[in-house]
């Protein structure tokens, strides 16, 4: 690979689970990048498993980390955030990409807090609206139909058409959202898809939809788009790279039922590096 990008991620530890941090460290380095990490919190499994689960909430130990990185001039050319635990967190990483961004270094946003039209557990409307700011702010945010829901205050529909897209399109726009991947997007039943929007244009990668809806898919497939935009790819040809990825990934796990927490990320890497490989001459970096 061409790039050796250094990436900061900030998301939360889910010891047990597939997701946030487990998947996103992996991925980052499949695809050719320096990977530091920040976490939010650290929970002994992701929040859809039975409860029970601990919660150790890190917010007061972002600022900190941040700080001491300013102060000996660590730097990052990505800085990309998943589940954050808190308000605080949410406005303090605002203030991290002001103060840790490289010069022209990009700022990715999954605002990772909703599925399938509900909140995940411990998160209320004041977290979702705290969320917007940051969205606003980012260069590229990659939001579930939910979450663009959540972000745009639209009613979230289960079926939809190209018209309910467009609206909510034009409302993260004009709250100020700059390159938007929203994934899950879908105009048939055995379809779905990702809807890139950039500039004045709008591009749709469809792909087939697998009846086993799974735990994880969000946080492998930004973690696979960052990547893929970090070597070089453009939106589109890193959304459709992250999209046939998360695929493979749910294609190599649903015959299990004993794994309904998370996907089998880790046997599709080698396909993920394959398509980073022959993608090469559509670079544009
Ligand atoms: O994959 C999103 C995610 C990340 N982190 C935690 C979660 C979830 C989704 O449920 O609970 C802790």
């Amino acid at each position: 690979m061409k790039n050796y990008p250094k990436v900061l991620t900030i998301q939360d530890i889910s010891c047990v689970g597939q997701c946030s941090l487990t998947v996103a460290l992996p991925i980052l380095s499949a695809c050719g990048a320096e990977t530091a990490i920040l976490p939010t919190a650290v929970l002994s499994t992701h929040t859809a498993f039975p409860k029970g689960y601990t919660f150790r909430d890190l917010s007061e130990d972002v600022p900190a980390i941040a700080k001491h990185w300013e102060t000996i001039g660590i730097t990052f050319d990505g800085i990309y955030t998943g589940y954050l635990g808190s308000i605080q967190e949410i406005e303090d990483v605002q203030h991290i990409f002001d103060t840790l961004r490289k010069e022209g270094a990009k700022t990715f946003v999954d605002p990772a807090m909703a599925d399938n039209g509900v909140l995940y557990g411990g998160f209320d409307m004041t977290y979702a609206n705290a969320m917007k700011p940051l969205c606003f702010y980012a260069d590229v945010i990659l939001p579930n139909l939910t979450e663009a829901c959540l972000l745009t205050d639209m009613p979230y529909h289960e079926t939809y058409d190209k018209a309910y897209i467009t609206e909510i399109l034009d409302k993260l726009k004009a709250s100020g959202a700059k390159t938007i991947i929203l994934t899950g997007i879908g105009y048939t039943p055995d379809t779905t898809g990702v809807v890139v929007a950039e500039n004045d244009t709008v591009q749709h990668y469809v792909h087939k939809r697998l009846s086993r809806g799974s735990h994880g898919t969000g946080d492998v497939y930004a973690s696979a788009f960052v990547g893929a935009y970090l070597q070089g790819f453009s939106a589109f040809d890193s959304a459709k790279i992250a999209a046939d990825y998360t695929v493979k990934c749910i294609e190599n796990t649903q015959d299990d039922p004993d794994h309904w927490y998370g996907v089998k990320f880790e046997t599709a890497i080698p396909e993920l590096i394959q398509a980073l490989e022959n993608g090469k001459f559509i670079r544009k970096a």
